[in-house]
């Protein structure tokens, strides 16, 4: 007769336990579910946020312009033209450019793709001019070798160019007749090496500033 009010109590608490835990997994199950919801969320945002990022196609490009300077000179003051039929011209220079072959890089150049006239001309060097494209990333054109032996800057080879080497011929730097303009393969002398880097050239003139 005293055990069965015993077994009710027992059965009574079982039933509440039970109950408890059913709410705590329950509960459980929620904090789950909005865990993964949270993290499914985030998982969408990134590649959007990446796309943002990243530069569109032809927003932004680069152009690499390559220079051999003349007679093996090791650096040289670089002035550098780029014409675009749609978009801004762009003129700069590097001082110096480091050679004997140096590498000008334009950038970013913002808007339009196609083809671009690219014109360079070292301190005494005729100016020359190539065409190049802008189709990519990154685009390279190569002017090749540029024609020294123009001492006064004027873009033609002449009398004038030999009448400044002349002067300066056999001097070192530092020599009271030492004229700098006339040293075209920049090795601190002016000698045969430089009337050599001239001859070829001479009575030549270099392309037009295209701007
Ligand atoms: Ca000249
Ligand atoms: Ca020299």
């Amino acid at each position: 007769m005293n055990k069965t009010p015993i077994m009710n109590g027992t059965s009574s608490r079982l039933a509440w336990q039970r109950a408890a835990l059913l709410a705590a997994l329950v509960l459980l199950g929620v904090l789950m579910l909005g865990l993964v919801a949270v993290g499914a969320q985030d998982t969408a945002r990134m590649p959007a946020g990446v796309e943002l990022l990243a530069p569109t196609y032809g927003d932004s490009v680069e152009l690499r312009i390559t220079v051999t300077l003349p007679c093996g000179a090791p650096y040289m003051d670089m002035e550098y033209w780029v014409v675009r039929p749609e978009g801004e011209n762009i003129h700069g220079s590097v001082t110096p450019l480091n050679g004997p072959t140096g590498v000008i890089v334009v950038a970013p150049i913002t808007r339009g793709l196609g083809t671009v006239d690219v014109c360079v001309k070292g301190e005494s060097t005729l100016r020359k001019c190539e065409s190049g494209t802008l189709n990519t990333w990154v685009n390279g054109v190569d002017m090749g070798a540029l024609k020294g032996g123009d001492a006064n800057g004027d873009n033609q080879i002449s009398g004038a160019d030999l009448a400044i080497l002349a002067p300066a011929y056999f001097s070192s730097t530092g020599d009271p007749d030492w004229d700098a303009r006339a040293d075209f393969n920049k090795d601190g002398t002016i000698s045969g090496a430089d009337l050599a880097c001239m001859a070829p050239n001479y009575f030549e003139q270099g392309e037009e500033a295209p701007f």
